[in-house]
Formats: structure tokens, C-alpha cells, sequence
């Protein structure tokens, strides 16, 4: 049983729960259970405006309220950024759980301390039984989920999943399915869009992009199906699939052409996986590449939400070599005080600022404050979604150091990607 004060992590929960599902099972008599997930607003912009220690320290207080209406018998964990789950052992009815919820949103009626300030929060709350609602962890948590979403949009502070809620969450498992079976069917395809280095001209890298060909649905976007599998943890398959086909894209054209830089974009799902930095270790070793030549991007706003936990994982990989680079960037943070706790080398300015930066005075100020501090701590800077070749003067004159975007070309599947750059590049010796 878990000790009185601690708060578990969501794979320990997650442990917690399949192992209260298999006794169920093996004795044929359910231990039915009650789960509250509990999710704090606006904690992202909190963090944005108030650091990360500060963010920190709401947290714990948020966590203190929930260890005030745990009982002892009672499982607490964190499963998300700001989110917790407080698993009830033994309430079988509803009625018990809202009790319970109606408790805690007593206590979080009252302001938190944090950094010796008094803050008024706001929280969401989704509420699921066992048996009654889902079989597994997954399940539940995902429904718990689903009826938080629920209770958001009725403006009330929870809600006790109702089958209803789950219409979303059909269209999510049938691409979960699909998912499961696009990497042993040859599914994912990398594509590469080209990355020119301003100051010579040249060409520095790419940047690999995942692409998806279902045979019933087809192409299916990233943004539509990665959002999916961070969720239900198939990232991790994905990523190991993408970081060793980037790599071996990297050791064959090392080997038949010149060195080149090859970025990979991350989920900041991965930085908690504890195993990530041995993945990407074992990875590079096993194509004998060298580290630099792989860039690992981490967008800003997932990562400032969990600044405190991603900074080791990226200082870690930074230690092995391989480059970390800050995607998006401008759009997570405002402070810039920010920059020198940056675990990077390089960052990509967001496109939404590169993209009108010649009409908009206010963006094109952006995009040369953010070049000029950068260089001040040493990063590269990449300027992303350059559509025109009027920006790509613009980025050169200003000392930006690496150009993407349309203008230059579009992503490409890898033979498109060497006979561009065959075209355009007489040195590479193609
Ligand atoms: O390539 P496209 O514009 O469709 O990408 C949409 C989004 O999906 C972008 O935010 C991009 O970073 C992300 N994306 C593309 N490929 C990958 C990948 O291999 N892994 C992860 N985690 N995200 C990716
Ligand atoms: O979030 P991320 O920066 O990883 O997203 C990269 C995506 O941006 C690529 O998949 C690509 O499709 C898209 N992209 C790349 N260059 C341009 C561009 O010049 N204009 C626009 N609108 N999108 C671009
Ligand atoms: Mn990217």
C-alpha cells in the first residue's frame, strides 16, 4: 500500500491499476473502484508568467489539497503536467465519488500558497467506477478524460463519465488500431525538407517529417495522429521508427555524398520516458554516425510546461553529443529571461512570425530580438516557414543562421530530396 504522503507517477498508477483489474479477475469478484482525475487551468500560462519554481510550488500546494480528502486505503499520482488522480479503493456507487469531488473542490475553493503568494485556482475535474466504466487503465483514464471535457463544457467544476462521452473516443481507436499495425506494414514513409545555411549557402540538413499512408482511410496528418499516439503511448514505437530511419537516411548519404544534418521532432512525451536517452544512444551507435549530425527538436510550448523535469533529459542528450534544437519557439514563453535555462543549441523560429514578418513591423521586431539574444547565448537560430525570396534576404541580412521553408522546397520523400539536391548543389558530389 502506498505510503501516507507520496504522490505516484503516472506508469506506477498506471501499474497500480492493471494490478486492482487482475485480482478482480483472478477472484472473479471486482474490487470496484472510483477514480477522480483532477486537472488545474491555465497552469501553462501560469508557468509562462511566474517561472518555473513558482509553477513548482502551486503544484505542490494543488497536491496538498488532494492528500487532505485522501483516505489512507487511497491512491494519489500525478499523471499529466498539472493534472492528478486520486484513485477512491472500495466505492462502488457515484454518490460516494461526487462526495468525494464536492470535498475537493471545497478545499480548492480556497486560494493556494505558492512562493509565498495567494493564489485563486481553478480545476476540472472527470470521475469513472470500476467495472462499471472500463476494464483497463487506459480505458478509464481516458474516459476520466473525456468527462472532464464534459464538465468543462457545461461549466461545471466535474462530471461522472456518461456513455455519451465516449463518441470522440470511437474515431480515436479506430486510428489507435490502425496505428498499431502501420509500422509492420511498411505505413510511414520520412520525408525531408531541405535546411540551407544563410551565410555560404549551402546546404546544412533537413529536417525529417513523418508521413502516413493508411490503405483505407489515406493520408492521414501528423498533426491528427500523433496528438493519438502520445496519448495512448504508441509515440515511443513511433519515435524509435523515425529516429532510425532518420539515421540510417544519415549514415547512407554521409557515406555516398557529404555530411549532412538530419533534425527529428520529438514529443516531450518522450523526455518521460525513462529509457529515451538509451534509445537514441544505442540508435546512433548502431549506424555509426556521429552525434552532431542528428538534431533532436522539442517544441517550446510542451516543454515549458515541464521545464524543471525536461531540462535533465536534455542536458543528458546534449552530454552524448547529438543537438537539441527548440521548435516553435515565440510561441510557449514570454519571459526572456528564459533563454539562459535553455538545454539547446539551436532554436526555430516559429513560422507564424517569419511568415508576415515584411508586412508586420511587431513580427519582423520579434524575429530580430529573438535573433540577436540568441546569439547572445551561443544558439543557432533556424528560421522556419520562409515562403518568399524577399524573407530569405531579409533573414540573411539580419544573421539568422539556417532557412526552411517553402520557398526553398517543400518536404520530399528521400529520392526527390537527392535529385533536388543534385540539381542545386554541385558540390555535394551526388
Ligand atoms: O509535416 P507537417 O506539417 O504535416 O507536421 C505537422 C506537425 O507534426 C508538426 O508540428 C510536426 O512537428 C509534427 N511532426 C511531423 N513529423 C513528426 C514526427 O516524426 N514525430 C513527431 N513527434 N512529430 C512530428
Ligand atoms: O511544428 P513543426 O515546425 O515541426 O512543423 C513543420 C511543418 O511545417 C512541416 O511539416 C511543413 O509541412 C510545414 N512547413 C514547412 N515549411 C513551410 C512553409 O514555408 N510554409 C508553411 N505554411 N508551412 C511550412
Ligand atoms: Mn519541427
Amino acid at each position: 500500500m502506498q505510503a501516507e504522503e507520496t504522490v505516484a507517477d503516472r506508469e506506477t498508477f498506471i501499474r497500480h491499476i492493471e494490478q486492482l483489474v487482475k485480482q478482480s479477475g483472478d477472484n472473479g469478484d471486482p474490487q470496484p473502484f472510483a477514480l477522480i482525475l483532477v486537472k488545474l487551468d491555465h497552469f501553462r500560462k501560469f508557468n509562462a508568467q511566474h517561472g518555473f519554481s513558482s509553477g513548482d510550488a502551486l503544484l505542490s500546494a494543488f497536491s496538498s489539497c488532494l492528500l487532505a480528502i485522501k483516505r489512507p486505503q487511497d491512491y494519489l499520482a500525478r499523471v499529466g503536467n498539472a493534472e492528478f488522480a486520486l484513485l477512491l479503493s472500495g466505492v462502488s456507487h457515484e454518490g460516494f465519488a461526487n462526495l468525494a469531488a464536492t470535498k475537493l473542490f471545497e478545499v480548492l475553493k480556497n486560494p493556494l500558497s505558492a512562493g509565498g503568494q495567494s493564489i485563486p485556482v481553478q480545476a476540472h475535474s472527470g470521475i469513472v467506477l470500476f467495472p462499471q466504466h472500463g476494464g483497463d487503465a487506459q480505458i478509464l483514464l481516458k474516459r476520466a478524460e473525456s468527462a472532464m471535457d464534459a464538465a468543462k463544457k457545461t461549466l461545471q467544476p466535474y462530471a461522472v463519465f456518461q456513455q455519451e462521452d465516449s463518441k470522440e473516443e470511437i474515431a480515436d481507436w479506430g486510428i489507435q488500431y490502425d496505428l498499431s499495425r502501420a509500422i509492420e506494414q511498411d505505413q510511414f514513409e520520412l520525408y525531408f525538407q531541405p535546411q540551407i545555411n544563410l551565410e555560404s549557402g549551402e546546404l546544412f540538413g533537413a529536417e525529417a517529417l513523418i508521413r502516413w499512408q493508411n490503405g483505407d482511410k489515406g493520408f492521414i496528418r501528423p498533426d491528427i495522429f500523433i496528438p493519438i499516439a502520445e496519448k495512448s503511448g504508441q509515440i515511443a514505437e513511433i519515435t524509435e521508427w523515425t529516429l532510425n530511419s532518420a539515421l540510417w537516411f544519415i549514415e547512407d548519404w554521409c557515406r555516398h555524398y557529404s555530411p549532412i544534418n538530419v533534425a527529428v521532432n520529438i514529443s516531450t512525451r518522450m523526455l518521460d520516458v525513462p529509457d529515451f536517452k538509451d534509445v537514441v544512444h544505442h540508435t546512433v551507435n548502431l549506424h555509426g554516425i556521429d552525434y552532431h549530425h542528428l538534431t533532436l527538436e522539442i517544441t517550446e510550448s510542451a516543454l515549458v510546461e515541464n521545464l524543471a523535469s525536461s531540462v535533465t533529459v536534455l542536458e543528458d542528450l546534449k552530454q552524448l553529443g547529438v543537438n537539441v534544437s527548440i521548435d516553435d519557439f515565440g510561441t510557449g514563453y514570454s519571459s526572456l529571461a528564459y533563454f539562459k535555462e535553455l538545454p539547446a543549441n539551436e532554436i526555430k523560429i516559429d513560422r507564424s512570425f517569419v511568415q508576415y514578418m515584411l508586412e508586420n513591423a511587431m513580427d519582423q521586431h520579434i524575429v530580430k530580438t529573438i535573433i540577436h539574444l540568441a546569439h547572445g547565448f551561443d544558439l543557432t537560430v533556424v528560421a522556419e516557414g520562409i515562403e518568399d525570396k524577399a524573407s530569405y534576404d531579409y533573414l540573411r541580412q539580419v544573421g539568422c543562421n539556417i532557412a526552411q521553408g517553402y520557398y526553398i522546397a517543400k518536404p520530399m520523400p528521400r529520392e526527390e530530396f537527392l535529385s533536388w539536391a543534385n540539381e542545386n548543389f554541385s558540390n555535394l558530389r551526388l
